[in-house]
C-alpha cells in the first residue's frame, strides 16, 4: 500500500515484515524462507533480476571454484533431484540458469522488485523501523533489514591519468554487459590478473586479434578439473544428498568432499600425501608435483602454517611454470616472487599460462614498466604505447565491506555505519552490528563468508536469521542488537584466529585484508576458525536465549 507522509514522501506502507536488499542467491533464499515463516518479505535489487553474483560477472570464462554438487542449495530435496550440472565446475552461465530455475520454481521475482538501487538505509527511533530510500527516491518501511549484498559486489577501476579519454569500448568483468561483446579482430587490453583476469584471458585471447596482458602482481593459478559431470556421479550424489549436506555443516569450508563409492572409475587409488611439505625429500616432492600437478603443494598442511614450509612450495610452483613458458623473459614475469601461497584466495584456471605462449598475446610487467596514462587510444606506458580497441579492467572489488558502506547505513540516533567502521568493520559473528536493531547481514565480515561454500554460508544465516525473527515476534519483543563487549570479543577472537597464518602474512596484500583499496583498513574480515565453530556459536546464541544480544521492546 502506498501512503503520503507529511513531508511530501511517498511511502509503501503496512505490511512488509521484512526488507531485503538484493537478490542474489542470499535475497533469494532470504525470500523463500521468510515467506514460508509467514513473514511479509520484499526485496530491492539494483540488476534487473536475479542472479547477483552470477548476473553480473557475464565475462569470458567466468565460472566457480567451488563444486556444482556441493555448490547448490539443501533447502528442497526436490530441487537436489531435479536439476542437472553439466560440467563439475560450472560456467557462469549454468549457475545463472541454476539461479533461474530456483526463482521460477519457488515463484521468488513476486517479492521482489528490480532496477532499485538502494540509496539508503535509515533507522527510525520513533517507530522502530528501518526506512529504505531508492536511488529514484523510492521509500519502503520494515521493522527487518536484510542486508543481503554480497561480498563481491561492487567492482572497482583505479585511478589511472587519462581513462576517461579512452575512446575504445571499456568494460569491468565485474559489471560485464548482457548483450554479446564482439571481439573478433580486436586489440584488447585487460588490466588485472586476479581469478577474474586468469579467467577471462585464456578465453579472451581466443576471442580477440591481438591480447595485452597488463599484469602488476603475478598469480598463484592451479589447473581446475575441467571434467563434465557423469550421470553415475551426480545420481550418487542425489541419493546422498542428506549425508552430503550433514557433513558439509562439519566441514571447515562447508564442503562434503563426497567421493561417489560405486559410481568412480578409479584406475588407481591416490597416493597418500603426508601432511607435511618438509617431511618429503626433494625427490618425493617432485614425484607427487608429476602424479598429482601444482594443487599437491596445497595439500600440505605446513605450506599455510610454516614459513619454510611456504616457501619450499612456492619455489616448486615457479620451477614448474618456468618448464611451461616458451620465452624465458615472459616465464620469469609470471612467477610470484613478492608473497607465498595461500595468501590470497586460491585461482584455478584453464589454459592461462599456455596462454602466454601465443603470438597474439603480450605479457606486460607494470612494475618494469608503470601506466603512464591511458590515452584516447590505448595505454601508455613508461616505455611504450599500446593501441588498443578494448580496454578491460579484471581490477577487483572493494570486498566484503563495500557494499555495506555504499548503502548510507545509519543506526540509532543517526549514527552512520561508515563511523562505526572507520577503522575496519566491528560486527557480531558477521550478522549484526551494536547500534544498528533488526539490521541483518547475511556473509557479513566476522562470518566464515568467502572462506566457505557461499551456498552453505547463506543458508546457515537466513535460517539464523529467520529463526531470531520468530523468536522476537513469539516474545513480543521488537528489537535486538548485539552488546557492545560482545561484537568486541568476537573480532578479537576473528583476529586472533587469522594471526599466524599466511592470509596475513606481512607479505600478504589481499582482498580478504582490505589491501587491495587504497585507504581501506588492513583488516582480516572473513572468520578462518572453520564454518562448524561458527556455527556452533550461533546456535548457542539462539538456544540459550540471544544472550550476547540486547533483545527489547524500544
Ligand atoms: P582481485 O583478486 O582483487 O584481482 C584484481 C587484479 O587487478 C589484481 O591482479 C590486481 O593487481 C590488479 N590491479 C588492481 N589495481 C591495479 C592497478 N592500478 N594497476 C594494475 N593492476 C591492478 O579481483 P578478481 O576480480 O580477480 O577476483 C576477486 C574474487 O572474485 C576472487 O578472489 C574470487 O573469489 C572471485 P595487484 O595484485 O593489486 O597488484
Amino acid at each position: 500500500m502506498l501512503s503520503l507522509t507529511k513531508s511530501g514522501e511517498i511511502v509503501m506502507t503496512g505490511s512488509i515484515d521484512v526488507l531485503v536488499v538484493g537478490a542474489g542467491f542470499a535475497g533469494m533464499y532470504a525470500v523463500h524462507r521468510f515467506r514460508n515463516l509467514g513473514l511479509n518479505v520484499k526485496a530491492l535489487e539494483a540488476g534487473d533480476d536475479i542472479g547477483g553474483t552470477w548476473y553480473w560477472n557475464r565475462y569470458p570464462g567466468a565460472r566457480c571454484d567451488v563444486p556444482s554438487l556441493e555448490y547448490s542449495f539443501g533447502f528442497s530435496p526436490e530441487l537436489e533431484q531435479e536439476w542437472d550440472w553439466p560440467e563439475v565446475f560450472s560456467a557462469q552461465a549454468d549457475i545463472l540458469r541454476y539461479a533461474n530455475h530456483i526463482a521460477d520454481r519457488f515463484d521468488l521475482r513476486r517479492n521482489m522488485q528490480f532496477d532499485t538501487r538502494v540509496a539508503s538505509v535509515e533507522w527510525q527511533d520513533d517507530t522502530l523501523q528501518w526506512k529504505l530510500t531508492s536511488e529514484a527516491g523510492e521509500v519502503f518501511e520494515a521493522p527487518y533489514c536484510v542486508m543481503a549484498t554480497g561480498c563481491l559486489s561492487v567492482p572497482i577501476k583505479p585511478e589511472i591519468a587519462g581513462a576517461a579519454s579512452f575512446r575504445g569500448e571499456v568494460y569491468h568483468t565485474g559489471s560485464w554487459p548482457k548483450e554479446p561483446v564482439n571481439l573478433e579482430g580486436k586489440r584488447v587490453g585487460i588490466i588485472g590478473t586476479g581469478s577474474s583476469g586468469v579467467q577471462a584471458i585464456p578465453e579472451l585471447a581466443r576471442q580477440s586479434g591481438h591480447l595485452t596482458v597488463f599484469q602488476r602482481t603475478p598469480v598463484y593459478t592451479i589447473p581446475a578439473n575441467r571434467k563434465r559431470m557423469r550421470d553415475a556421479v551426480q545420481q550418487e550424489f542425489r541419493e546422498h544428498y542428506r549425508e552430503i549436506r550433514a557433513l558439509q555443516q562439519v566441514n571447515a569450508g562447508g564442503v562434503s568432499n563426497f567421493r561417489p563409492r560405486k559410481s568412480v572409475r578409479r584406475t588407481e587409488e591416490a597416493p597418500r600425501v603426508p601432511t607435511r611439505l618438509l617431511d618429503l625429500t626433494p625427490e618425493q616432492r617432485q614425484q607427487v608435483l608429476q602424479a598429482q600437478g601444482l594443487g599437491a603443494l596445497l595439500a600440505f598442511r605446513d605450506v599455510n602454517t610454516h614459513p619454510e614450509a611456504n616457501e619450499v612450495a612456492n619455489t616448486l610452483y615457479r620451477e614448474t611454470v618456468r618448464r611451461m613458458i616458451k620465452d624465458p623473459a615472459t616465464a620469469e614475469r609470471l612467477l610470484p616472487k613478492t608473497y607465498g601461497l595461500g595468501c590470497k584466495r586460491q585461482v584455478l584456471d584453464r589454459d592461462y599460462y599456455e596462454t602466454f605462449n601465443r603470438d597474439d598475446v603480450t605479457l606486460i610487467d607494470l612494475v618494469e614498466t608503470p601506466i603512464d596514462q591511458i590515452t584516447d587510444t590505448g595505454v601508455r606506458t613508461t616505455s611504450e604505447r599500446y593501441e588498443l580497441d578494448v580496454l578491460i579492467y579484471a581490477t577487483g572489488f572493494d570486498a566484503m565491506t563495500g557494499a555495506l558502506l555504499r548503502a548510507n547505513i545509519r543506526g540509532r540516533d543517526g549514527v552512520e555505519l561508515k563511523q562505526k567502521w572507520a577503522d575496519g568493520p566491528v560486527a557480531y559473528l558477521g550478522l549484526q552490528m551494536s547500534g544498528f536493531p533488526n539490521l541483518f547481514t547475511v556473509t557479513g565480515p566476522g562470518s566464515p563468508s568467502v572462506l566457505c561454500n557461499m551456498l552453505v554460508a547463506i543458508e546457515q544465516h537466513v535460517n539464523w536469521i529467520g529463526d531470531c525473527v520468530t523468536h522476537l515476534q513469539a516474545t513480543n519483543q521488537r528489537t535486538i542488537e548485539p552488546l557492545p563487549g560482545s561484537e568486541q570479543s568476537w573480532i578479537e577472537h576473528v583476529n586472533s584466529v587469522a594471526d599466524g597464518t599466511m592470509y596475513t602474512a606481512p607479505t600478504c596484500n589481499s582482498w580478504y585484508l582490505g589491501a587491495n583499496v587504497p585507504g581501506k583498513p588492513r583488516i582480516f574480515m572473513p572468520y578462518v576458525g572453520g564454518f562448524p565453530r561458527y556455527r556452533e556459536r550461533c546456535e548457542m546464541e539462539a538456544s540459550n536465549g540471544y544472550p550476547g544480544f540486547r533483545v527489547a521492546k524500544d
